[in-house]
């Protein structure tokens, strides 16, 4: 079977040779590496998360901007050369031609790898959390918001963290019309702090049921994601009374440093990891392998129903 790509974009053999025999394929975002995780910790992340799609049986492809293209799965050797780019451009929407423009490398965010994984004719993406309406006084929407709205994929995520004004995120979600399931869950999941009480417009408990759900919200011909939200494991959870003050603290920083844009998220993390003495560092690292299992069974099971349609 022939795939083509768009200009600009590169298969790494292995996905290639996946997609030609229509195996399942886990896209994994690169912002994590590049902006998101200290080194080593975002190397060794990015090899666990592979590693976990691999034992579901799917191949994972992280997607990054690397030597000029759009790169659908990276190699060892090249995952080690982003993960070790001190100066890698965060890629949402609108980075991309500007970082093929100038010739340099970047992490894709949620929005971006959602973008380039869709136009590579993957359907299932793990993440640890997504962007989403920041608190601070002006407007700061993350495009991953709309790229939700606009990109058929399953995400699997762990909610949203609540660094961000979540209660907002959710409803621009409800207006976009995103599906927001919660795993096992009735609630909300709120990244690195177990859930809190902000409803999910569904819960399921499988990979199954996700499945037949996205099968169904896409065959009735919404143009959507399904957002799959899983809460961190609970023993590697951060309480809110750990939480909550070091976000606020956080947040208040960046104002009064003026902080904003792209440079936002970033900083949030970096501080919130310092003021709660790394433990939503390991959180963070908890909840993204989890995730990267459960979307590589449900690729698995989406390969699965597809033969039986067949
Ligand atoms: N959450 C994390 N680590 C990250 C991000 C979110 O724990 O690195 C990244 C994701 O790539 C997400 C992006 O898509 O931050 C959102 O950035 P912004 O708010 O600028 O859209
Ligand atoms: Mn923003």
């Amino acid at each position: 079977m022939t795939i083509n790509l768009p200009p600009h974009f590169s298969f790494a053999d292995e996905v290639l040779r996946a997609r030609q025999r229509n195996a399942p394929l886990v896209a994994l975002e690169s912002t994590v590496i590049t902006h998101g995780l200290p080194q080593p910790e975002n190397l060794s992340l990015a090899r666990d998360m592979e590693a976990a799609i691999r034992a579901q049986g799917a191949i994972p492809a992280t997607i990054a901007i690397l030597d000029g293209k759009i790169r659908i799965g990276l190699t060892g050797p090249e995952l080690e050369r982003l993960a070790a780019t001190p100066d890698a451009l965060k890629i949402s929407l609108r980075d991309f031609a500007s970082a093929l423009t100038l010739n340099k490398p970047g992490g894709t965010t949620v929005a971006g790898t959602m973008f380039a994984a869709h136009q590579a004719g993957i359907q299932v993406f793990a993440t640890g959390g997504i962007g989403g309406v920041h608190r601070e006084g002006h407007l700061d929407i993350s495009t991953d918001l709309q790229a939700l709205s606009q990109i058929p994929m399953i995400v699997v995520c762990a909610g949203a963290k609540s660094i961000l004004d979540l209660p907002a995120t959710l409803e621009y979600l409800e207006t976009v019309g995103v599906p927001v399931i919660g795993y096992g869950t009735d609630t909300f999941p709120e990244f690195f702090s177990p859930p809190g009480n902000l409803p999910v417009s569904l819960r399921l408990d499988s990979p199954a049921e996700i499945v037949r759900f996205a099968e169904t919200h896409w065959t009735l011909g919404m143009k959507s994601a399904v957002l799959v939200c899983e809460p961190v494991p609970s023993g590697d959870a951060l309480s809110v009374e750990e939480a909550v003050p070091a976000e606020e603290q956080a947040s208040r920083e960046a104002i009064e440093r003026g902080i904003s844009g792209q440079k936002l998220t970033p900083f949030l993390l970096g501080r919130v990891k310092e003021l709660t003495d790394g433990k939503s560092m390991r959180a963070n690292l908890s909840l993204l392998k989890n995730n990267a299992v459960l979307a590589g069974k449900i690729a698995v099971e989406m390969g699965k129903t597809r033969q039986n349609l067949a």
